[in-house]
């Protein structure tokens, strides 16, 4: 079984939160920060449990911390014990930016840049005051032993878009649940412990003892072009029999997604969105993109759900083969939260974004090779993948600033592709963090 009380909380069930604090922080004063870790940030960190359990009454903010390898290096964490195996995290994301094809640093957040970021501290609450009070009571007592590098703050977005990304899509319905944990609901994968939580069943890698029930934290920031993704779709509407212009438009976008604004999958509901479809969670997984005749070597049948279509690229399901988590241990568990103001309506009226907006990407994994690398760097960003011919993830997919072809949105014509001159996502850059077990934290990483 799972040891609930020593994982953190937002590793496998995310703190479902609608405002958050991401704190970047470098760390000043090795002694005095080991020594505060313990006293007064480790009773602050909530564990899995205390969330499944609705325990968090005491503390109205629930707080999460994360160290980068520079930072395991700050608190003294040496030789074997400082060698987790992964190489992206032991080089960090600074330097993973020609595997992701990020345009360069040039748009990055320039505290991003570097390897100066030793931890980061997650604040999740249902106020804004309330994460501002818990800041401030713990920076007064952590003191000079820190200093702020950094942060961003995130927030759902407000009705009718709670829970929607800044495109206007409904996020959060699939992620992976681990064998024996909860659920899983209908189509969500299963898989094993191991593949999110170090030290587990299904982790093949040899690691320090004390990493046993921590997860890699990738953080990015991802800045989204909303206007102009909007002027993208009103301009090219895909033209069939029965739809309006507008209709058009809102089906490229699903099929540029896989989804409907709801969460309706288009592979379900192919033609209009289907709200009531979105919004039941017993349905909207519940596929697996296989078509009659449909074979691994010969995946032609692009009518209901591109190819390319970004949850099609992320989580191909089928197209490996099935079952699926037997072919696939790439799978990732997502906490992000979207970050920025809505669109202006001068924003809109210009088709161009003036203040910035995006969503706050946070993926667990045990393996970052395996995991989020992965998904960026070999289907995201491979136009041959699953097939030559596929393209780009129309969302995600990136080429180094280039022009990015990404074919089969058009269900009309296989013919009609798309070369996208505009990245409607742009990397804002972002850091690699290992998220201890709380026992590993009192033992190995505080005195
Ligand atoms: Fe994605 N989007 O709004 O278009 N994502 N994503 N993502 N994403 C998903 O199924 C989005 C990003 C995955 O299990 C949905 O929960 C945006 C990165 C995976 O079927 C929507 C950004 C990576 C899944 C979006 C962004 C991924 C997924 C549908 C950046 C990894 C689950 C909601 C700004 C490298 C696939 C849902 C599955 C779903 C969007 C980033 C991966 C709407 C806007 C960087 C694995």
């Amino acid at each position: 079984g799972l040891n609930l009380n020593d994982i953190q909380g937002d590793i496998l069930i995310g703190m479902r939160k609608p405002v958050e604090l991401f704190f970047f922080f470098g760390i000043s004063n090795t002694a005095a920060f080991k020594s505060k870790l313990k006293r007064e940030i480790l009773p602050l960190v909530t564990s899995t449990l205390q969330i499944l359990n609705n325990d968090t009454a005491a503390a109205s903010t629930l707080v999460n911390i994360a160290f980068s390898h520079t930072g395991l290096v700050a608190l003294n964490v040496t030789g074997d014990a400082n060698n987790l195996n992964d190489p992206p995290f032991a080089a960090g994301q600074v330097n993973d930016v020609k595997n992701l094809s990020d345009p360069g640093t040039t748009n990055w957040v320039p505290q991003f840049v570097g390897t100066n970021i030793h931890g980061v501290i997650l604040f999740g609450s249902d106020t804004e005051d309330s994460i501002n009070s818990t800041l401030a009571s713990l920076q007064s007592k952590l003191g000079n032993s820190i200093s702020e590098i950094y942060s961003l703050r995130g927030a759902m977005r407000p009705p009718p878009n709670m829970g929607h990304e800044h495109f206007g899509f409904l996020d959060g319905i699939s992620n992976p649940t681990i064998n024996g944990f909860q659920g899983p609901k209908p189509g969500q994968a299963v898989v094993p412990a191991g593949e999110i939580i170090v030290g587990q069943h299904g982790d093949n890698v040899t690691r320090p003892a004390w990493a046993k029930d921590g997860s890699f934290l990738v953080f990015r920031q991802l800045k989204q072009l909303v206007p102009e993704f909007n002027k993208f779709l009103a301009d090219n509407p895909i033209v069939e029999p029965g739809l309006t212009q507008e209709q058009g438009s809102d089906l490229l976008g699903a099929r540029m997604v896989g989804r409907w604004k709801s969460g309706a999958p288009v592979v379900l509901s192919p033609m209009f969105d289907d709200p009531a479809l979105g919004a039941d969670d017993n349905r909207n997984n519940n596929f697996t993109f296989a078509e009659p005749g449909q074979s691994q070597s010969n995946l032609t049948d692009q009518s209901k759900c591109p190819l390319s279509a970004h949850i099609r690229k992320t989580r191909p399901r089928a197209d490996l083969g099935l079952p699926e988590n037997s072919t696939s241990f790439h799978h990732i568990v997502r906490a992000g939260i979207p970050y920025g103001p809505e669109v202006t309506p001068d924003e809109t009226s210009s088709n161009t974004t003036e203040i910035e907006r995006g969503l706050a990407f946070v993926a667990y994994q045990s393996n970052i090779m395996n995991g989020f690398q992965f998904l960026q760097e070999f289907w995201a960003n491979n136009q041959k993948f699953i097939q030559r011919g596929v393209g780009f993830d129309p969302i995600i997919g990136a080429a180094g600033g280039a022009e990015r072809p990404v074919n089969g949105l058009d269900p009309t014509g296989p013919v009609r592709n798309f070369t996208l001159s505009t990245d409607f996502v742009v990397s804002r850059g972002g850091e690699y963090f290992f998220a201890p077990s709380l026992s590993a934290i009192a033992h190995t990483l505080s005195v």
